[in-house]
């Protein structure tokens, strides 16, 4: 009974989804690492459990100690919102009318804190030396999404972490917007290994009240791209009609928000057919090691307690597995589902030599190290090891860019996944009928243009009516 109690524990952790096949791999994997539990009955609410909100929790870290950084402390403000204040704004009360969970007592449940916020700014205003104000909060929105759920990339009680900033000038606000953007692409791309293109959306599909609302749109593997990141230019849409004021100038704001997408991206660029592969600063175990455990074990577990105080004292994150009830081989399956960058492997034969095995997740061979070494040796690898994800998938994404100038190329562009760059007559409002002409071409979108891109040269024209183009539309199929 014992065993077969042990075998059915055991099928749980074997993982054969190939990557090839995404949406089942992304679906599966989720669970059988141990990032969500599904099994709570509303509709796009997953349990997010301890190895997955580890992860996220340090990636809302690293954004909350880098805005803290440029002067953008953190707070906390109320998940309810007051009607009124939601329906102040006539654009972002239509953007948001629909996706609310209302409560019968004329508030609802924040989809994001705008109004709650700028409400309270008002009232923190009075003279120019309150201005810049920037706060950010780390918390949960809640959105009533009716497209089909999925874990972490779209649910309906969303973790994430939201900064919001009002200013005296615009430059001012244009500068912050800067700064974010720069603390983006250090946590995503240098930290997390992972890159998108920045794009700026069309008119007819910016944030509900922003001016321009900048995004970061990641290549899944399934070729369908995320947005990963919003940041927009506010304006003073919002500040007229909270009256955010000094001396009857109304301020300039910006917002930003990051959500358990960016785990998503994360997970789903770096994993590969036997399961997760995880940059080394988010990792909750960054080395495991696995003693081949045979009668007499005292003197190798022994030995892997000083390596794991070693490891430990080089600020390594470390785990033994000494699980007496699971063979090596299953072990390292285990330990390769779950992500983790560097297994050690460690006999009493390789005692004897005085050293051991070390194994990087996710790239092919193993190293024999001595133990006088090995330390410093996993420090090394763990920094080979971010370089070499980050390479693989800044790879990925530029052979994901397509130049299309033919209507008939698009959906073949398209069928195999990523961006396909057209030229394009205009962003504003007037384009949106080009743009569902396109949908219905390749059953993509116009994601939008690359804002410091050299846009199109005289004489280029649009692909779809034939005017002067003025821009590069990176077309795409979304989540
Ligand atoms: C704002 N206001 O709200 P945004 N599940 C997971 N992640 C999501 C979901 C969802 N259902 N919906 C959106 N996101 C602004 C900025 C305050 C902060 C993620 O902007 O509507 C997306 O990555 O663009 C999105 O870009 C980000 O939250 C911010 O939401």
């Amino acid at each position: 009974e014992k065993k077969q109690a042990q075998a059915s524990q055991r099928a749980d952790l074997t993982f054969h989804v190939p990557k090839s096949n995404f949406s089942d791999w992304y679906e599966e994997l989720m669970v059988t690492a141990g990032i969500v539990d599904k099994r709570w009955d509303i509709k796009g609410m997953p349990i997010f459990c301890s190895y997955g909100y580890t992860m996220h929790n340090e990636i809302m870290h690293l954004f909350e100690v880098a805005y803290s950084k440029i002067g953008v402390p953190m707070t906390q403000f109320p998940a309810f919102i007051p009607r009124s204040f939601l329906e102040a704004e006539a654009d972002h009360v239509k953007g948001f009318q629909s996706e609310c969970f209302w409560h019968e007592d004329e508030m609802c449940l924040r989809p994001t804190s705008e109004t709650a916020m700028y409400s309270m700014f008002a009232k923190w205003v009075k003279t120019i030396e309150d201005l810049p104000v920037m706060v950010q909060q780390s918390c949960n929105v809640y959105r009533y999404e009716t497209k089909g759920t999925k874990p972490l990339i779209r649910v309906r009680e969303i973790p994430w972490n939201e900064a919001h900033t009002a200013h005296a000038t615009p430059q001012e606000a244009l500068d912050i917007l800067g700064k974010f953007w720069d603390i983006v692409h250090d946590i995503l791309t240098t930290k997390l290994s992972i890159d998108g293109l920045r794009l700026r959306r069309p008119d007819w599909d910016r944030f509900p009240g922003a001016e321009f609302t900048d995004v970061l749109d990641v290549v899944m593997p399934c070729g369908r791209v995320l947005q990963s990141v919003g940041a927009h230019y506010l304006g003073q849409h919002f500040s007229k009609v909270f009256k955010i004021q000094v001396d009857g100038e109304f301020s300039y704001m910006t917002c930003i928000g990051v959500s358990t997408r960016c785990l998503a991206a994360v997970l789903s660029a770096h994993g590969d057919d036997k399961g997760l592969i995880i940059p080394t600063i988010i990792a909750p175990i960054q080395v495991v090691i696995v003693p081949i455990l045979r009668k007499d074990n005292d003197a190798l577990l022994a030995k892997v307690a000083e390596m794991k105080k070693e490891l430990r004292a080089a600020g390594i994150r470390v785990h033994i597995d000494d699980d007496t009830t699971r063979s090596p081989g299953e072990k390292f399956y285990y330990w390769e589902m779950k992500g983790v960058p560097l297994r050690i492997e460690v006999g009493p034969r390789d005692l004897e030599k005085n050293e051991c095995v070390l194994v990087v997740r996710g790239i092919e061979g193993k190293y024999s190290v001595h133990l006088s070494a090995f330390a410093q040796e996993c420090q090394d690898w763990l920094v080979k090891y971010d370089d070499a994800l980050r390479e693989r998938a800044l790879a990925h994404l530029h052979s994901r860019i397509v130049d299309c100038n033919n209507l008939d190329d698009l959906p073949g562009i398209l069928e195999k996944g990523g961006f396909a760059r057209i030229p394009y007559w205009t962003m504003g409002k007037e384009g949106k009928e080009g743009a569902e002409r396109v949908h219905d071409i390749c059953g993509g979108e116009i994601r939008g243009y690359r804002p410091f891109e050299e846009q199109p040269a005289e004489g280029v024209k649009c692909l779809l009516t034939g005017k002067p183009a003025k821009f590069w539309a990176y077309v795409a199929r979304s989540y």
